[in-house]
């Protein structure tokens, strides 16, 4: 899957699902790895909190940013916990099954490419990516990427997406 920076992530199962424990604990992790390469895998899990059952639907589970966001130009992997979790973790079960005993997801991982959203190049708002954002940028540098600094690796992405239409 290719996207804008996306403000949440839901994986939708096959049948209900449930935390082994109920609370805030992530029963999925939550990965980083560089673009393009797939390499420097990052556990970011602690960067997400998680939402059960969003919209009422007892098959999802929402992956939301809690202090940092879905960082732009890299992949996540997200990963069901499946397996006797550490300290502080938590199972994420099948739920609603004919038999007493717990049952975790299958367990396979889920890869989320986030890319650039171009609406966030185009500081000017002219539905382009073009060179008056450029100028823009360089009165007030902002930071595309979510490193947490404005620097020349966002100017460049204005750069490297000159003359894209902004949907
Ligand atoms: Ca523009
Ligand atoms: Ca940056």
């Amino acid at each position: 899957m290719k996207t804008g920076t996306p403000t949440s992530i839901t994986l939708q199962f096959y049948g209900p699902v449930k935390q082994q424990i109920d609370g805030d604990d992530m029963p999925v992790k939550v990965y980083r790895v560089d673009f393009g390469t797939g390499s420097n895998e990052v556990d970011v899990t602690n960067n997400f909190d998680v939402v059960m059952h969003p919209g009422d639907d007892p098959r999802k589970v929402k992956i939301v940013p809690d202090t940092k966001q879905f960082r732009p130009k890299y992949r996540h992997r997200l990963v069901p916990i499946t397996t006797i979790p550490g300290i502080g973790e938590t199972l994420l079960l099948c739920d609603d099954l004919l038999t007493a005993n717990e049952v975790p997801v299958e367990g396979r991982d889920y890869w989320v490419d986030v890319d650039i959203a171009l609406s966030m190049l185009d500081m000017g708002g002219n539905s382009w990516v073009d060179a008056l954002d450029l100028v823009l940028w360089a009165n007030t540098p902002e930071d595309f990427n979510g490193d947490g600094n404005a620097d020349t690796q966002d100017l460049q992405l204005i750069v490297d997406n000159l003359g894209q239409p902004v949907d």
